[in-house]
């Protein structure tokens, strides 16, 4: 039996005990399946349905023999290439078919996608192609008026294990996706359904990101544990609105769910309504899932929508907390069913109920998918609270790793001993099991459902010649829930800044933009707390938000 803090060989990460193992395939939660596997017996089960749709530039769809077989020949492509079982392959494309393509391809194969956010730039880029030792990384030419072909070369250079670029549309000094596809030589190895399917990203809390390791066993019952939840089936016409490399548009159910179940995904390149409208309208989309800024903006333009969207059944809301108020407009500005989801890349994922009342929908983040999914409520001290008593919440279960891929320190600290995941949540139990989301405990600011790790941009806003010390908070926003604030403390005889110049900084640096702080103070010194530690709560109450550029 293995314990929950060694690291199992192949995997890299701590992985279940065998006893759980052996408990959560008694139980049927993990079926044996891969993900290539399904879906190549949808595509015989039935070959001519619609899998997906890609509606920009021009409307491309794939039928699930079609998709089945591009990533058959995508695979055979990258087998020839050299990609082989159990190597690394940093995804980054925005909501376009090759997305799908490429992942089941590298499925077939027993590669791991690291799933990269369009948004990324040099540092997190750079950092997942040395870190997960990447042989490939995949991109769009352009995308949202960004090169990514400039940022692949950059990368490539300071990464010498990164043997392959490969390029959606125009390669320039690249290799094209295109090219790649070849013939099927003979079947490939392939992964078993206990083995790594892919690595998911970790908002993370310190300086750098963390690597989420999920399996076919695990993930895929995340997958069908979540379509009897939303009631996905055949007939699910699901939009992907957000960047369909985030967990939750990828199995909350996800396009990944709804192709389990054999339905048809539907990539939506812009999340807002003027672009998603009309694609409900037109595909006459029957289900989507959105972080609440969206929401809201949605619940907002819904009432004038000039398209029908009398298509839409249900409409998923995670990612961030949803406010009760927010909540309750909901369904009748949209003419739709809300469910409320609470999860995380790491595993737990918690739903509201088709059949709970409508109060319990608006007040509550849902029950978690499993029966076995373990919840503890605990206090301070690793104590359980009483029901109903706010605390932080730890979970263990069928779908949750049992660490980060390696990361043997961080798996000491974000892990108890006996394997539940401290998640840095505050939550309380509803009488019902439901949870209530309070609060925080992590070091992180959630940015409308953008997670945003203080510790990293104060490291880099440190790097500021003219920076003594800096703080980043969260700051109440009304769109977007927070935003972040930095507050810099200059050094002694440095000139007076602007906020822009440290704003500038930030970007210059290569980060996503949703991490560049929305507001910078200049201050001459943080509050304390007792022991002479910089207060972050004493920072967030003393934060008076004001516009600024
Ligand atoms: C989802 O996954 P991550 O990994 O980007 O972020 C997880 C964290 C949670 O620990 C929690 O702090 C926050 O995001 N969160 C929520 C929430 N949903 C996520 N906080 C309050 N209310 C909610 N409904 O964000 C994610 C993964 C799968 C499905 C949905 C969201």
């Amino acid at each position: 039996m293995s314990t929950p803090s060694a690291t199992t060989p192949g995997l890299d990460a701590p992985t279940w005990p065998e006893e759980f193992a052996a408990r959560y395939r008694a139980a049927g939660y993990w079926r044996g399946e891969t993900f290539g596997a399904v879906l190549r017996e949808r595509a015989a089960a039935h070959p001519d349905r619609t899998a997906l749709i890609d509606p920009a530039p021009e409307r491309r769809t794939w039928t699930y023999r079609e998709l089945d077989e591009a990533a058959d020949r995508m695979a055979a492509g990258f087998a020839a290439r050299g990609i082989a079982k159990g190597d690394r392959v940093v995804v980054q494309l925005p909501n376009v078919g090759e997305f799908l393509v490429v992942v089941f391809a590298l499925f077939r194969i027993g590669a791991l996608p690291v799933y990269a956010l369009p948004a990324h730039r040099d540092t997190e880029i750079g950092y997942f192609c040395a870190f997960a030792e990447a042989v490939a990384y995949v991109i769009p030419d352009r995308h949202a008026g960004y090169d990514h072909r400039a940022l692949a070369s950059r990368v490539k250079e300071q990464t010498p294990g990164l043997r392959h670029v490969f390029v959606a549309g125009e390669p320039g000094e690249h290799t094209a996706l295109a090219e790649v596809p070849c013939d099927v030589a003979g079947p490939l190895d392939g992964p078993e359904p206990h083995e790594l399917a892919f690595l998911q990203l970790s908002g993370g809390t310190t300086g750098v990101p963390k690597l989420i390791p999920r399996t076919h066993d695990d993930y895929g019952y995340s997958l069908w544990g979540s379509n009897e939840i939303c009631g996905v089936d055949e007939h699910t016409r699901f939009l992907v609105a957000l960047p369909a490399a985030h967990n939750f548009p990828m199995s909350s159910p996800g396009w990944l769910g709804v192709l389990y179940a054999g339905g048809t995904v539907v990539l939506c390149p812009r999340p807002d309504p003027a672009t998603a409208f009309p694609l409900i309208a037109q595909e006459r989309i029957t289900m989507t899932g959105l972080v609440p800024p969206l929401a809201l903006v949605w619940t907002e333009a819904g009432p004038d929508a000039a398209h029908d969207l009398s298509s839409l059944e249900l409409l998923l809301v995670g990612g961030a907390k949803f406010s009760v108020a927010a909540a309750r407009r909901l369904e009748p500005a949209l003419g739709c069913r809300l469910m409320q989801v609470f999860g995380m890349a790491e595993g737990l994922v918690n739903y509201t109920r088709l059949d709970d009342d409508p109060e319990t929908v608006v007040t509550t983040q849902g029950l978690p998918i499993s029966p076995d999914d373990e919840i503890r409520v605990v206090d301070d001290a690793d104590e359980d609270v009483p029901d109903g008593e706010f605390g932080h919440l730890l979970t263990r279960g069928p779908y949750t790793i049992r660490g980060y891929w390696r990361a043997p320190q961080h798996n000491a600290r974000a892990f108890t001993a006996d394997g539940f995941y401290r998640t840095g949540d505050i939550v309380r139990r509803t009488p019902t099991g439901h949870l209530v989301v309070e609060g925080r405990a992590k070091d992180q600011i959630n940015r409308g459902g953008e997670k945003v790790a203080p510790e990293e941009i104060e490291n880099i806003v440190l790097g500021h010649p003219a920076v003594h010390d800096v703080s980043v908070v969260a700051v109440a926003d009304a769109y977007l829930g927070e935003r972040t604030l930095a507050y810099v403390i200059l050094r002694a005889g440095a000139e007076p800044l602007k906020p822009v110049a440290i704003k500038r900084h930030v970007r210059q640096a290569g980060v996503a933009d949703y991490k560049v702080p929305d507001l910078v103070e200049f201050v001459d010194a943080f509050p304390q707390t007792g022991v002479g530690k910089v207060s972050k709560n004493g920072l967030r109450s003393a934060a008076a938000p004001t516009e600024q550029h």
